[in-house]
């Protein structure tokens, strides 16, 4: 009985993740977004070395993986941030009669599976009605592969026209997003941020980073009221205490997505969309970098 009751008290969760990653930035802001209902451990769990070339990218070097936490891939084999492990699981310590618990992985899962730990919390991340969650997940699919992905396709592909068409629809898509705040401050009218607020945000804050690897005809315009939205929006999440804590130091990040800008990065993410696919569209197996 006691250790059920162990398992039951306030979640602990083993947090594999990157400074840098914007995908392991949405779990982040949804543990913080929870905080008061939770804690977790941060693992730093993937690091990056140069070597040669082995394209003809236009730069000497590439720049790879080579380090993955041994916690990481113990837990999780494909070797992704954001993966995150129950505490009993981790510890190896699971009560009597009950058995470990899978890792949860993939960035869009791991925001609902910490709304769903906590209940909902205070301020739900999702809404309480199924009509209007499976609205959101929809939502959240279309910002992952409209804008998210093609912020990958603006920086590793080096095509001057293929950056340029990437960055236009990428617009696009921003500014339907901007529509769908629908007077705001959050996504569908929400007064605190959910499940798509959440998906978009690590990219919408890393969006300058264009501007400074292809220039500044690569800003984002404020010449529609979707994007005229989008820009309060994204003020709005920035000044937001669990969001401000949460970002990563502007110039380490510009140095780190350098990898990306120059085209010289191989990860699954960068693997794919050198090879012609978008980022989303990564193979566990043929993109991956450890072989
Ligand atoms: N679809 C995954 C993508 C996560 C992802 O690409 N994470 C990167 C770090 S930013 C990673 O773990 N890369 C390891 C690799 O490419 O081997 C998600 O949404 O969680």
């Amino acid at each position: 009985m006691a250790s059920t009751a162990a398992r039951a008290a306030k979640p602990h969760l083993h947090y594999m993740s990157a400074w840098f990653c914007p995908f392991a930035h949405r779990a982040t802001l949804a543990l913080e977004h929870h905080a008061e209902h939770l804690t977790y451990k941060w693992y730093e769990a993937l690091g990056w070395e140069q070597r040669a070339a082995t394209d003809d990218i236009g730069v000497s070097h590439e720049n790879w993986y080579h380090y993955k936490a041994p916690e990481l891939l113990k837990h999780n084999p494909l070797g992704m941030v954001p993966t995150l492990i129950e505490d009993a699981t981790y510890s190896g310590v699971v009560p009597a009669g009950e058995t470990p618990r899978p890792p949860v992985r993939e960035s869009l899962v791991a925001i609902e599976f910490i709304d769903e730990l906590v209940r909902g919390g205070d301020a739900p991340i999702m809404p309480s009605c199924p009509y209007e969650r499976a609205e959101s997940r929809v939502a959240a699919d279309v910002v992952n592969k409209s804008i998210c992905s093609r912020y990958y396709h603006v920086l590793v592909r080096q095509d001057e026209s293929e950056q340029r068409d990437g960055f236009e629809k990428m617009v696009e898509a921003i500014s339907s997003f901007g529509d769908g705040l629908a007077g705001g401050p959050f996504h569908g009218g929400r007064d605190t941020p959910g499940l798509v607020d959440y998906a978009l945000f690590p990219w919408a804050h890393r969006l300058p980073v264009l501007e400074f690897y292809r220039g500044l005809e690569y800003t984002i315009p404020a010449n529609t009221d979707g994007l005229r939205a989008y820009h309060a929006w994204l003020r709005t999440m920035r000044e937001r205490p669990a969001v401000a804590k949460t970002l990563p130091d502007w110039d380490d990040y510009l140095a780190h997505i350098g990898r990306y800008a120059d085209g010289s990065a191989r990860s699954k993410v960068a693997n794919a969309v050198r090879d012609g696919r978008d980022a989303h569209q990564y193979d566990d197996e043929k993109d991956d970098t450890s072989h």
